[in-house]
């Protein structure tokens, strides 16, 4: 049958952190194959708008064998179960947040799906930990690789 390789970003700030990747891994496990997962990461949290907790965050490839659009209807399921309400307010804490940053090689502009991730080229939460897992996958936007993307990003954070 076939796959899309997939690399997903995950993040958790709200909760018990640890029991929420683990949940979302077991969840993430019924619908693909996981493939790697890369190590777990304390983060400070990035350009959020209000006070809130540091973050876990890590990176997965998975194959998944169905649509970029079926993907992110699974995620969003995940996201609900797991706990998360969404409000209108941007980047407010959360049990879980499972973002495709990857979906093959596809560029996809849709209202509510763009892929590669729109902001992962700026966010080291982002690319250290996908660096762990694909540091030679190349982005089909820019053409560099996650390890020329992560230098770059690190150069101009500091
Ligand atoms: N997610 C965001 C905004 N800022 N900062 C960190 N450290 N980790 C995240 O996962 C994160 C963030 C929007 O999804
Ligand atoms: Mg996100
Ligand atoms: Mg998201």
């Amino acid at each position: 049958m076939n796959y899309s390789k997939v690399y997903l970003s995950v993040g958790t700030n709200l909760g018990n952190r640890e029991n929420n990747i683990s949940n979302c891994i077991d969840y993430l496990e019924k619908i693909s194959e996981i493939k790697n997962i890369s190590k777990i990461y304390e983060t400070v949290p990035y350009k959020v708008q209000i006070e809130q907790s540091n973050f876990l965050n890590l990176a997965l490839e998975i194959n998944f064998f169905e649509s970029a659009e079926n993907l992110l209807i699974e995620i969003n399921k995940i996201e609900k179960e797991l706990g998360r309400v969404r409000s209108s307010i941007r980047n407010e804490p959360r049990e879980i947040d499972i973002d495709i940053i990857f979906f093959g090689n596809q560029i996809i502009n849709k209202k509510d799906l763009v892929v590669p991730h729109p902001r992962f080229r700026e966010r080291l939460f982002v690319l250290e930990p996908l660096n762990d897992i694909a540091p030679n996958f190349l982005d089909p936007i820019t053409n560099k690789t996650i390890n020329q993307l992560l230098i770059n990003a690190q150069n101009s954070s500091n």
